[in-house]
């Protein structure tokens, strides 16, 4: 049996970072692993302008810690008025990795997002002739929709006559959860369609939510699905293909906000979210294939240079607390904590 993992440093090209005492908290987390992140713009407000963008950025770098080489890859939240100027602006000013398409109202922090697609066509238009991605939350937002189809509709509805509308545009769908999202980029033969896929939507179906009771830390947007989603999630990202990547979409929520009437949707495994990956292809004998998910294919569909250094994972005990401490008594519940895992991070080196 394998002991060890060794890899070029990876990427996480899906996180939440949040800002300010929250911020400072779950950065070491990711840093730790990582070399550069994509960072999502849903704050409050969200980042919807160069400048703000450019502010957030300089906080981040302000909370790493010391010596760190971590580079975080900033994102602008498309709205209905966004202006194409503010966006060809921002990436050729290398403050913008990509734009970020929340269908409004999808998810936590949305409400200011996009409420048709013709809304953003000159944004979009834009971002096709500057080879600048779009990342997009696939949620279709018709109240009718069954929670449990929402992606599968959003990629009949909207997604596919959007590809077809920007036949050269460069497009993320970001966590997939569904087989139907997983086939529809495994067929797409481009390479301008890709996906990140969550640590949760590999490891556990939509029974984890309601075992034994209602399990609020179980519960993200787009919420796990059915076993055989996850069957065919672990099937694509564990093949080798370069359309599907590492994205971990964590995204943390004081533990008062989750165990509540109405629960916070969102899932903190930045702790964790290595480990949790490796056991999946682990569990599928695909060690050979960790590096090109992790570390390779992300990196070669938004052009960046690979990493310096390496990570190496061995096969114990993993130590993560079950949760972080926020202050105030305060606390956020971690992914996998408590030795759930049987893999650890030994060493990160920046040679
Ligand atoms: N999903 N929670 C959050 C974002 C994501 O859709 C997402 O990217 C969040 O809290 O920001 C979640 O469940
Ligand atoms: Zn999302
Ligand atoms: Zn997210």
């Amino acid at each position: 049996m394998v002991q060890s993992v060794t890899l070029r440093r990876p990427d996480d090209f899906h996180l939440h970072l949040r800002d300010d005492a929250m911020l400072r908290t779950v950065l070491p987390y990711s840093v730790r692993q990582f070399g550069r992140a994509v960072v999502m713009p849903n704050l409050k407000p969200p980042v919807t302008t160069v400048a703000a963008a450019r502010a957030y950025r300089e906080r981040i770098l302000q909370a790493l810690p010391s010596g760190s080489t971590f580079e975080p890859l900033m994102t602008c939240y498309l709205c209905d008025g966004t202006d194409p100027a503010e966006i060809s602006a921002g990436f050729e000013g290398h403050v913008f990795t990509a734009a970020k398409l929340y269908p409004a109202g999808a998810t936590t922090h949305s409400e200011y997002g996009v409420t048709a697609i013709d809304k953003i066509a000159k944004v979009l238009d834009v971002m096709q002739k500057l080879g600048m991605p779009l990342l997009i939350h696939g949620e279709s937002t018709d109240p009718g929709i069954d929670v449990f189809d929402k992606e599968a509709v959003f990629l009949d509805r909207t997604l596919k006559p959007l590809l077809e509308m920007f036949p050269a545009l460069k497009v993320v769908l970001e966590h997939i959860t569904t087989e139907q999202a997983a086939n529809f980029v495994d067929a797409d033969t481009s390479g301008r369609l890709a996906a990140t896929i969550t640590p949760q939507h590999l490891l556990f179906n939509r029974n984890a939510m309601f075992t034994g009771g209602l399990r609020p830390h179980y519960y993200c947007l787009p919420v796990l699905k059915r076993e055989q989603d996850r069957t065919a999630l672990r099937r694509v990202a564990t093949s080798g293909s370069r359309s599907f990547f590492l994205g971990t979409d964590s995204a943390p929520h004081e533990r008062g906000t989750k165990e509540a009437a109405c629960g916070c949707a969102g899932i903190f495994s930045a702790p964790t979210a290595l480990e949790a990956y490796l056991s999946v292809f682990d569990e599928e004998h695909a060690l050979e294939r960790f590096e090109a998910f992790a570390s390779e294919s992300g990196r070669l569909f938004y052009d960046l240079p690979p990493n310096e250094g390496t990570v190496t994972l061995t096969r114990e005990r993993n130590d993560a607390p079950r949760s972080v401490a926020l202050g105030d008594g305060k606390s956020i519940e971690t992914f996998m904590g408590d030795g759930e895992l049987s893999w650890r991070l030994v060493d990160h080196s920046s040679t």
